[in-house]
């Protein structure tokens, strides 16, 4: 069976347990406590040399680490992502643009919800504000001219795009501005097999320490 290596409030977790539920693929859980430092342990670190979660372990042992890696290793031949060239390298372009922009949510989620926030340099805080405006002004004129984000149909790129985007208000960030991107919120939201639980970092009382 598929051992998910997971951390409740991770949404870069989360991405793969909405398509694990998707696809409805049975698999057991290891929880990493990686504010307590577990994804710095040995056996850890030679799941995911980076000692973050999500990670997978296949069947036969094989392991494969970073969530849009993941997605595209469980979604092959599956209607979540493309058989033709470029719709797969649409989705791919997606993918990192995911990782290198809407990363700034991510951070500033992390901080806001965790009391973090304080304890930064208030550039920094600003900065990321900025790279988090940024990337919804971007998502908010690109989704005002299809339907999903890597085209007209539902894929892998709105899941991953979807997990820290549609969690913006938490990091203070004004979602409802960006009217294409809360009509995107929707309509991803309603599709069918949808995993609509996330976790908050209060349920970890290790969550307020910083990462080891
Ligand atoms: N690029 C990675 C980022 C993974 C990541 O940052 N995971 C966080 C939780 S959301 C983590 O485990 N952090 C612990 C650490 O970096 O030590 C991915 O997409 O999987």
């Amino acid at each position: 069976m598929l051992t998910l290596f997971d951390y409740l409030p991770s949404q870069n977790a989360w991405k793969v347990r909405l398509l694990l539920h998707h696809l409805q693929l049975p698999y057991r859980t290891e929880y990493i406590s990686i504010f307590e430092g577990e994804g710095r342990r040995p056996d850890f670190l030679a799941v995911n040399p980076a000692g973050a979660v999500p990670a997978l372990r296949l069947d036969d042992g094989r392991v494969l680490a970073e969530s849009n890696a993941i997605l595209a290793y469980l979604a092959q031949g599956t209607r979540y992502l493309p058989q033709d060239g470029f719709g797969l390298a649409k989705v791919m372009q997606w993918l990192s643009f995911e990782q290198d922009y809407v990363g700034a949510i991510a951070t500033l989620r992390h901080w806001t919800m965790t009391g973090k926030l304080e304890r930064r340099p208030a550039e920094l805080v600003a900065m990321r504000r900025a790279g988090s405006l940024h990337a919804l002004r971007m998502l908010d004129r690109e989704l005002a001219t299809r339907p999903f984000i890597a085209g007209g149909a539902y894929t892998i790129a709105d899941m991953s795009v979807y997990a820290y985007t549609h969690r913006a208000e938490e990091a203070n960030l004004p979602l409802a501005e960006f009217v294409h991107v809360s009509a995107w919120v929707a309509r991803v939201a309603s599709q069918e097999g949808f995993l609509h639980q996330c976790h908050p970092y209060s349920i970890d009382p290790f969550s307020g320490r910083e990462l080891p």
